[in-house]
């Protein structure tokens, strides 16, 4: 079975406990701390792999989980780091993290109006309800889209692992009885899509011979017979013309309605989406090659990526055909479209491949010098991250087999993952109902979530930290009481200790 899309649960490893230790040797009865850091809670990283085809194995396996990190312990000896998860996707694999729209951050309990801290990583383009699947109260954020043999993208962080003891030795703190917890590591729903990355899409009816086009002009050996939706799963091959590949990918035939998910429609046209061309592929023995091609065309038109993409046509079965009958066919056909680019082939005489192949060749090659002046006007896309626009692809990665050709690989497409490179020092602080005062933003969780709740002086210090960023003069101001419960990602303590 062919899999292209699946829901994937992802678990980063948490981050391993610092100790709390303090030297002990023969000669030195009261030793300095000495308590190791915990380790790194291993990342989930996936990685594009040219010999995975289908997503079909995360239907089996849905939740991906990455080891923790070791606790320290004391001669300042650090925890283990966690071992990251290593998953492998096919090559086109776009990896989008699922929000609810209801999703709270960590710690929250009650609805508060507006956007709240700690949401879209900074740069993400987050896409409002895209597909159905999930719901319709929630939206995707692209991770990465993994378009190359190899390429990886850290997908879920694994947690920070807690400083031991001996960091937190200073001039008036000599013997320090504190040490930080490990992080919890990213935690979220994903949603894999594989888009097949071509720089020629064959669409056309079924039987249209667009298959066996394929298996004459490439190394691709697909499934061919006289019966329509012979094609099931999409197939590629990679066609050579003047020393130039061309990677093809054919798919099933498409029937009126294709767009609103007739037959074996909508879900593949999403893989000729990211194709620089189109090869729309007619039977020469239709009974009207134009009405054949407006059924095809007027699909293509309602899928709006695709409708305006370049397009050569190509009457197939040719062979032995009186050529009366050809410039009819290729006449009816301009009926419908009087600028469209039609060649005569047959694909078992092997006539008229090269002349095609050429042109194909030549759109491909045009479509990416187009967007290469294009990206150098505007080297970042409209959101300003980096991240290609989707049309940008099949041409950047047609560019690339080029490139790898010449100079052994240099050009990547880069891809995104939740940085958490840059902390916001931002806070807000909100009252609940139960007079409880919550506190989010990004730094101020992150010592939360770091703080041992069971050790008196590592709360201390996190009251103290909160007093440095100024939160506890807002709390106060907000009319803070010592005994008030404060809430910070999920962590609860009163404002001053004892109360
Ligand atoms: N005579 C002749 N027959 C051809 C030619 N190309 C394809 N055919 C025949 O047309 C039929 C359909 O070919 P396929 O390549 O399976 O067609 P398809 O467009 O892939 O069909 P689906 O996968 O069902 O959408 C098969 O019986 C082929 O042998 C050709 O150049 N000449
Ligand atoms: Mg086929």
């Amino acid at each position: 079975m062919f899999a292209d899309t699946a829901k994937v649960s992802l678990k980063a490893g948490k981050g391993g406990n610092g100790a709390v230790s303090f030297r002990r040797e023969i000669y030195i009865p009261k030793g300095g701390p000495d308590g190791g850091d915990g380790g790194k809670g291993g990342d989930i990283i996936f990685r594009a792999d040219k010999d995975t085809n289908t997503l079909i194995d995360f239907r089996f396996t849905p939740i991906l989980t990455a080891e923790d990190g070791k606790n320290g312990s004391g001669t300042r000896s650090a925890g283990r780091s966690g071992k990251d998860l290593i998953v492998e996707v096919p090559i086109g694999t776009m990896v989008y993290k699922i929000k609810k729209n209801t999703d709270e951050p960590s710690g929250r309990s009650f609805e508060v109006a507006g956007d709240v801290a700690g949401g879209t990583p900074a740069g993400a383009p987050a896409t409002v309800g895209e597909t159905a699947t999930a719901g319709p109260a929630y939206h995707r954020i692209l991770l990465a889209d993994l378009t190359h043999d190899g390429e990886e993208a850290i997908i879920a962080h694994g947690g920070s692992g807690g400083f031991g003891n001996a960091h937190f030795k200073s001039s008036t703190r000599q013997a320090p009885i504190i040490a930080e917890v490990g992080e919890p590591g990213e935690e979220f729903e994903a949603e894999l899509e594989l888009k097949l990355l071509a720089d020629v899409g064959l669409v056309g009816l079924p039987n249209a011979g667009k298959s066996t086009f394929l298996s004459v002009v490439s190394n691709a050996k697909p499934e061919i017979a006289d019966y329509p939706f012979t094609t099931i799963t999409p197939n590629l091959g990679v066609a050579t013309i003047d020393e130039k590949d061309i990677l093809i990918a054919d798919i099933p035939g498409l029937i009126e309605g294709a767009s609103e998910g007739k037959g074996l429609g909508h879900d593949f046209l999403r893989h000729v989406d990211r194709t620089a061309v189109l090869l729309h592929l007619i039977d020469v023995y239709n009974d009207d090659a134009g009405e054949a091609y407006r059924i095809i065309r007027n699909e293509l038109d309602k899928y709006s990526d695709l409708k305006d993409r370049q397009e050569v046509v190509a009457l197939t079965k040719c062979e032995g055909l009186d050529e009366e009958i050809i410039k009819m066919q290729m006449s009816s056909i301009l009926k419908q479209n009087p600028s469209a680019k039609i060649f005569a082939i047959s694909s078992s005489a092997h006539q008229g491949l090269t002349e095609l192949l050429r042109e194909l060749k030549k759109l491909c090659e045009s479509r990416f010098e187009q967007t290469r002046a294009k990206s150098e006007e505007d080297s970042l896309d409209e959101h300003g991250t980096g991240i290609p626009t989707q049309s940008r692809l099949a041409d950047e990665d047609f560019a690339r087999r080029e490139v790898n050709s010449e100079m052994n690989g240099v050009s990547s497409i880069p891809t995104i993952s939740l940085g958490n490179n840059v902390i916001s020092e931002a806070w807000q602080v909100e009252k609940a109902e139960d007079g409880k005062f919550i506190v989010t933003g990004e730094k101020i969780e992150k010592f939360a979530r770091r703080t041992d709740m069971g050790n008196y002086a590592s709360v201390n210090r996190l009251r103290d930290i909160m007093k440095k960023m100024g939160i506890r003069a807002e709390l106060t101001s907000r009319g803070a009481e010592p005994d008030s419960i404060i809430s910070i990602a999920g962590k609860e303590f009163t404002l001053v200790e004892d109360w």
